[in-house]
């Protein structure tokens, strides 16, 4: 009370609602006025932020909070009343026919999308000390993940181009969600890169803000530990992004740009764009307005599965059910075994690989009502199994797959597996964590992510009428994996099948030990026979037919030890590094045609 006049009225409104909400004991040890008066105004700062930033503002957090604390004291299942089953989905093979005419309305398409990526988390798991999306996404090229994006966007917007007889109608959009813990660092990125040849007004920051810590069941706010004029906060989840994205203003602004689709995506899955545009045609062509992509998912693999959940009442979604839920669900509704794999050898439930296309009409016009509150959840470390006491504060979370929940029965919500060689390969585990994961699971390592890159490009280069050699089986950072030719394309020279069909002729061949790095734009590939390393760059108004024999000593994989520090962190996390003994390198930088 009397500190009370340090404060503005809206200050005073904001302690107001502290103590309505039974939260007085965020302020109540303070000292008299005149001591700390400065950090004294900072909290309600602080206060006034986190009520602004909440959709519903603290009381509504608070509420939530008291609410979903109960539920978990009580051991609620939150699938109450549902029953989980296999859904049906539409599933792509690959380059065949039905595969090439997906990706061409999804090229078309393209033109009306905007993109989103969510790039909040620090990644704990992975233990990475820079951002991920800084990570070298492959080492041969060095290309990192925001650089590869990126170039993928302007290469589906080329495409794009090219594809609309009646021309192009503006640059597609992209957004980068991040947090106090990425933010500058991701600005910095952009910055020191040119925005990676992207337009800077093409590209737009959204921060998230953490939410306040909770320190017991009756959802009082947690002090800072560190400062006692604060209150604790940690991240809120990937859910965040609807509610930004709304409150921006941004999906009003492309409406009225004519764009239809919003795609969501996550910080490092090398090869999702190359599952993006068939992704994107099933969307069109099915007018789903939820799009899911998936892969086929190995039991206990640290992703969601999708299933159909019908309620007891009548009611059915096709809805992600998280990894660490999808085990007692079963387990509660008839399946004694739990989360186990089928006679596929997978779960039968498709992997989410939190890939996520959106109808923008629909979308909106949901976000209207809900003001992009996504439903939360609590996952609180209790002490003991009073469950009085928590081991450390907790807070609200949500995810931004969750949103199709509190859609209507109406709402066409689908989703679309590939296969995981094309289209998921993301980088979370640290090697520790990644040697340790069960045979024939993936490791979702930074070496398993680069090995995925260069599996995926030779399989896609096969397809198209390449021989690419076997692969050899190798051990990096206590993980085997299968090691292809090191082959690597800028996103510019083939983002769907038929345009790296239309660059391949004649009969080529690769071997294994192989590396070739393709830098450019009208790189043509006839009758070529690789075996060692080759570089080609090119200038967009250069056109090179590479072909003949290439033979030289080429680029070797040396093993490093993840504990070496004496290698920086984003090498040694890989488990090698390349060492460059012969290769042939060749830079085009002048419009006109050319043989190599
Ligand atoms: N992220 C944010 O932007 N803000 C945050 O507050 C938190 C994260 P994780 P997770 O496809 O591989 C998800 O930690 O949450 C960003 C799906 O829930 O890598 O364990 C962060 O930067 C799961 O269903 O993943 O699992 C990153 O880009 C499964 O599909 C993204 O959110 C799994 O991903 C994901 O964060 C997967």
């Amino acid at each position: 009370r009397k500190n009370l006049n340090l404060l503005s009225p809206d200050q005073i409104e904001l302690a107001k609602l502290l103590l309505e909400m039974g939260q007085s004991h965020s302020f109540e040890h303070w000292p008299e006025p005149g001591v700390d008066d400065e950090e004294k105004k900072a909290f309600f700062d602080q206060v006034a932020r986190l009520n602004s930033t909440y959709p519903g503002g603290l009381a509504s957090y608070i509420k939530s909070a008291r609410e979903l604390l109960a539920d978990s004291k009580t051991g609620k299942n939150p699938f109450d009343g549902f029953t989980p089953s296999v859904p049906t989905g539409e599933s792509l093979t690959f380059g065949n026919d039905n595969f090439i005419e997906f990706e061409e309305r999804g090229v078309k398409e393209a033109q009306y999308a905007a993109f989103v990526l969510v790039a909040g988390g620090l990644g704990e798991r992975l233990g990475y000390n820079g951002i991920k999306v800084a990570l070298p996404m492959e080492t041969t090229s060095g290309t990192c993940f925001l650089q590869h994006y990126i170039e993928s966007i302007l290469a589906l917007q080329e495409a794009s181009c090219r594809l609309n007889e009646g021309g192009c109608q503006k640059d597609i959009p992209f957004v980068i969600m991040t947090s106090d813990d990425t933010h500058a660092r991701t600005i910095d990125l952009l910055e020191s890169n040119s925005y990676f040849g992207m337009k800077p007004t093409q590209v737009k920051l959204l921060k998230q803000e953490k939410v306040a810590c909770l320190e017991d069941n009756d959802a009082r706010l947690a002090v800072d530990p560190n400062n006692k004029y604060r209150i604790q906060t940690k991240p809120h989840g990937h859910g965040d992004v609807h509610s930004l994205l709304y409150s921006s203003g941004l999906l009003d602004t492309w409406r009225d740009a004519g764009l239809r689709w919003v795609l969501f995506f996550q910080d490092t899955n090398g090869l999702l764009f190359k599952g993006i545009p068939a992704a994107l045609g099933v969307s069109a062509i099915k007018q789903y307005h939820v799009n899911s992509l998936a892969v086929p998912r190995k039991a206990k693999e640290a992703i969601g599965g999708i299933a159909r959940l019908t309620h007891t009442d009548g009611r059915s979604m096709v809805i992600n059910v998280e990894y660490n839920q999808l085990d007692p669900l079963l387990r509660a509704t008839g399946y004694p075994d739990g989360d186990v794999n089928c006679e596929t050898g997978f779960s039968p439930f498709p992997g989410n690989i939190n890939q996520l296309i959106l109808e923008l009409g629909p979308y909106l016009e949901e976000l209207k009502k809900t003001g992009g509150a996504i439903k939360e959840f609590v996952n609180p470390k209790y002490k003991d199994a009073t469950k009085t006491s928590f081991k450390s504060s907790t807070r609200l979370e949500c995810m931004m797959q969750d949103y199709p929940k509190t859609l209507p029965l109406s709402a066409r919500v689908g989703f679309t597996v590939m296969d995981a060689w094309l289209a998921y390969a993301p980088v979370k585990n640290n090697p520790e964590d990644a040697a340790k994961v069960p045979k024939g699971n993936p490791y979702h390592s930074a070496t398993s992510g680069e090995m995925a890159i260069y599996r995926a490009n030779s399989l896609i280069l096969r397809k198209v009428g390449v021989q690419v050699e076997d692969p050899v089986q190798q051990v990096f950072n206590g993980q085997e994996v299968e090691v292809w030719s090191r082959i690597t394309w800028k996103p510019k020279w083939g983002c769907v099948f038929s345009e790296i069909k239309g660059k391949v002729s004649g009969s080529c061949s690769v071997s294994q030990q192989s590396t070739m790095v393709i830098k450019g734009r009208d790189i043509f590939l006839g009758d070529l026979s690789l075996d060692g390393a080759l570089i080609v760059e090119s200038v967009d108004d250069a056109e090179v037919k590479v072909g003949g024999s290439v033979q030289n000593k080429g680029w070797v994989l040396e093993n490093v030890d993840y504990r070496d520090t004496s290698v920086p962190e984003e090498i040694r996390i890989r488990g090698f590094r390349i060492k460059k003994v012969e290769q042939l390198e060749k830079k085009f930088d002048e419009p006109g045609k050319f043989s190599l």
